[in-house]
């Protein structure tokens, strides 16, 4: 770098490359501890025993116990422990679910192989993130539950088994994750939730599709949760917000409920327009308007094709996954009460990155809601 280019740099970008050295605005990052890692290596060699003698790095156990190498071990999510007995999910903030169904898909199927492809990609994750200052190992507690017994060929016993999880984890004041999935868990999901919540939940809702009609081919598909969760006495239509519609899979039976109910539907030529600073602020307005909590629903296919290959009705020209990762942490940023992941379908996925990105979403949305103090201690505790 030349010394004139050092000279075109002002008194207000020298604060700016302070700050990215990490001298300033970075404390709270500085501040998290490691108490939990700590115990978790110290547990690692009690029950995985000390490493062979030539590995001189003394935390390493011989059977992998913690979350390295990344690509070894028993995959959960992101290497939370495993929840067997499910009665004691209370001990927990957050707990992941899989809803492994596609029973509800009305083109390609596979999402019930979503949850599973979803955690192990997951693997690659620490718990730390750099970019929001936060470790989730350290300030929050997770565990996961495993997937829920969905009933094959049947959606109505199968949502029943959903709601009943779903409502499981809620009622126990933990944060759920559930991990789809096709789409029509929507509406179980939000079943589960709203009957624990005194007052209204709002809906925000990313996807390329309304998901609003009654019925698709008779049935309640994933065409469809929307029409069913507005029907919930305490998810009004009024607060149900859809964010990045369009395309040409967008079923003209599903708008003309939109309309009769008035949802709010922003596609994404408006949402490219408005920003998705606004947009998202937009969002939070129509979630939140006189509701007591916002529920999130995060289809993949709301973002363009080429980046989810894997998923059910593919459709180009959404979100590119930097506007929604940014989406989705503006709108968790309020807080919420829980949040689904769905329209992963592993069968057609190019070396995981449908799932990567799914798995991305529930890693940002955690980090927002703990760095906010929605849920976890905080940390902040050497
Ligand atoms: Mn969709």
């Amino acid at each position: 770098m030349s010394r004139d280019h050092r000279h075109r740099i002002g008194p207000s970008d020298e604060e700016a490359l302070k700050r990215l050295k990490g001298y300033e605005g970075r404390e709270r990052e500085a501040a998290i501890g490691s108490a939990r890692w700590d115990a978790e290596v110290e547990r690692a060699l009690e029950v995985g025993l000390p490493a062979a003698e030539s590995v001189q790095d003394r935390t390493i156990s011989t059977f992998s116990r913690t979350e390295l190498p990344y690509f070894a071990g028993i995959n959960t999510f992101m290497r939370f422990p495993f929840l067997e007995d499910v009665r004691e999910v209370g001990n927990y903030d957050v707990a992941i679910l899989g809803a492994p169904f596609d029973m509800g898909t009305t083109y390609r199927s596979g999402t019930r192989f979503g949850p599973q492809a979803i955690r192990r990609i997951s693997g690659l994750y620490s718990t730390y993130n750099y970019e929001f200052g936060v470790d989730l190992r350290e300030q929050m507690t997770a565990c996961d539950l495993g997937d829920v017994f969905v009933i094959p060929a049947n959606l109505e016993k199968s949502f029943d088994q959903i709601s009943r999880a779903v409502s499981h984890v809620v009622s126990q004041g933990t944060f759920p994750v559930i991990l789809g999935g096709d789409h029509s868990i929507g509406y179980p999901d939000v079943r589960g939730i709203a009957e624990h919540i005194e007052g209204n939940v709002g809906i925000i809702h990313l996807d390329r599709h309304v998901d609003i009609q009654e019925k698709d081919m008779d049935e309640r598909m994933h065409t469809t949760p929307w029409f069913h969760a507005t029907n919930i006495p305490n998810a009004p239509p009024k607060n149900l917000v859809q964010c990045g519609i369009g395309g040409w899979q967008v079923p003209r039976a599903g708008v003309e409920v939109a309309r009769e109910r008035q949802t709010t539907i922003m596609t994404i030529g408006e949402v490219e327009a408005m920003g998705v600073d606004k947009a998202a602020e937009m969002a939070l307005e129509v979630a939140w308007d006189g509701a007591e909590a916002v529920y999130l629903s995060f289809d993949i296919d709301s973002v363009d094709s080429g980046f989810v290959p894997g998923t059910g009705w593919p459709e180009p020209g959404g979100y590119l996954p930097r506007e929604a990762l940014k989406f989705l942490h503006l709108v968790a940023e309020e807080g919420l009460c829980g949040m689904e992941v769905v329209e992963v379908s592993p069968p057609y996925d190019h070396s995981d990155q449908t799932a990567l990105l799914a798995a991305r979403a529930v890693a940002d949305v955690l980090a927002t809601i703990v760095s906010e103090g929605h849920i976890g201690d905080g940390g902040g505790t050497p």
